[in-house]
This record gives structure tokens, C-alpha cells and sequence, in this order.
């Protein structure tokens, strides 16, 4: 059976959940560079003029958390009860919120000082949480982490909303290393000890792993 093939830039980005989803479960994957002007050209390929794209046999798929979700089917990492699968199905949306708000500190308002402060103020101090975040502040996601018993996110071993908030984290450790250090110690244990399982940890130190998170070198 041939690897699943994950079309995208040469960046982390929204490919590296997928990446981390297909290495944990012992699987490897393929990367193509996508054509920038065949992305914008080509509507079987990317319906939505967007990347990434998982050729996988005969699914040929675009929309990253689709991508998600399908890959946690496939190696069965979407939850064992209908309600696990419900909690990881809440954690993806509840980072995707989040995510969307880190988009804009790198792509619009690059990374810059003052929108720094007001993004840790907004979406990541504790006193903020009820305040207005667009349904994004990590407390929220930090609350599920918790509530399970910090291990895992749903359940007693990995999903995909694991590797979702692991991600997310990644990024925002990069930028606000102390400080979730000193709010969020729970976030920060796993965080490191989701990096150290089998398959993940390997490929974290390895060649496949890509420098950059974003495309505009920031973060
Ligand atoms: N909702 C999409 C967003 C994908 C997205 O923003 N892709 C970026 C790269 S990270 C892209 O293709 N940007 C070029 C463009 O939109 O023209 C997903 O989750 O896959």
C-alpha cells in the first residue's frame, strides 16, 4: 500500500497535525511541493484554491481538519465512545478558533510587539477567559485537558484533539515560552510528554520535521 501523499508549502503549518497524526500511528507519509499556480488553477485538485491536500489511494481531499478527521478514522485516533468522540470533535473546533486568532498575529499583524500583548492578554490570560475571545482562550481547552486527568485530551490514549491542542501549543510556545511556563504548567508537562511517544518523538528530532512554522518566517 503506498504512502498517503500530503501536497503543501515547505512550512509546518496546517499540514503538521496531519503529519504527527500519520507518524504516531507507525505510518510514514510523502510530501510534494504544491505548485502555487496549479493550486489556484486546478478545482479537482484544490477545490478551495487551498492547501494542504492528502492524496491517500483513491481519496484526493483538501481542508485540513476534513484531512483531521479522516486520518483519525483511519488510524484510530477520533475517540472509542461516541462521547469521546464528541469531546475531541469540541477540543478541534475550540482550537480552530484559536488558531485562527494566531493566523492573524503572524499573517496581519506580524508578530509585532504591542499585538503580542493584546493577543496573550485576550486569548491566553487567565483573568480574560469570560471575556470577549471569540470562543478562543486556551483556559477553555486547558479545562478539558484537566477534566479528563491531563494525560490525554478524551479517553485514555492519544487522538487527533490531542495532537490539535500538541500543535497549537508548539506555536504558541515559540512566542510565550515563560509565560505559559508560569500560567499553564499542565499545558506545557504534555506538551513534552506527548513529544516523547513512540513515532512522534522520532519524527520530531528527524529529517522530515520543517524548520519553519509559518511562510512569512515569523513565529
Ligand atoms: N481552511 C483551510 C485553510 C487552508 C489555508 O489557509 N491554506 C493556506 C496555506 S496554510 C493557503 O493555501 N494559502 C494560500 C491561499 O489561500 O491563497 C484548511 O484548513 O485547510
Amino acid at each position: 500500500m503506498s504512502k498517503p501523499v500530503i501536497h503543501y508549502f515547505p512550512i509546518r503549518g496546517r499540514a503538521e497535525v496531519l503529519r504527527l497524526a500519520i507518524v504516531a500511528s507507525g505510518d510514514d507519509f510523502d510530501t510534494v511541493d504544491v505548485n502555487y499556480s496549479e493550486q489556484k488553477g486546478d478545482r479537482d485538485k484544490y477545490p478551495f484554491g487551498q492547501s494542504p491536500r492528502l492524496v491517500d489511494g483513491d481519496l484526493d481531499i483538501v481542508q485540513s481538519n476534513t484531512i483531521a478527521r479522516y486520518l483519525a478514522r483511519k488510524y484510530n485516533l477520533q475517540g472509542k465512545t461516541e462521547k469521546e468522540m464528541c469531546t475531541v470533535d469540541m477540543i478541534m473546533e475550540g482550537v480552530e478558533s484559536l488558531r485562527i486568532k494566531y493566523v492573524n498575529l503572524i499573517y496581519n499583524d506580524q508578530l509585532a510587539e504591542a499585538a503580542k500583548e493584546a493577543y496573550w492578554k485576550t486569548y491566553f490570560d487567565k483573568e480574560t477567559t469570560t471575556g470577549r475571545n471569540g470562543g478562543a482562550h486556551i483556559q477553555y481547552i486547558a479545562n478539558f485537558l484537566a477534566k479528563n486527568g491531563g494525560q490525554y485530551c478524551a479517553g485514555d490514549s492519544l487522538t487527533i484533539a490531542d495532537l490539535c491542542l500538541w500543535d497549537v501549543l508548539d506555536l504558541h510556545l515559540r512566542i510565550f515560552p515563560d509565560q505559559i511556563q508560569e500560567a499553564y504548567p499542565e499545558l506545557v508537562k504534555f506538551h513534552s510528554e506527548i513529544a516523547e511517544l513512540p513515532g512522534i518523538k522520532e519524527y520530531l528530532a528527524g529529517p522530515k520535521r520543517l524548520a519553519e512554522p509559518n511562510a512569512n518566517k515569523l513565529g
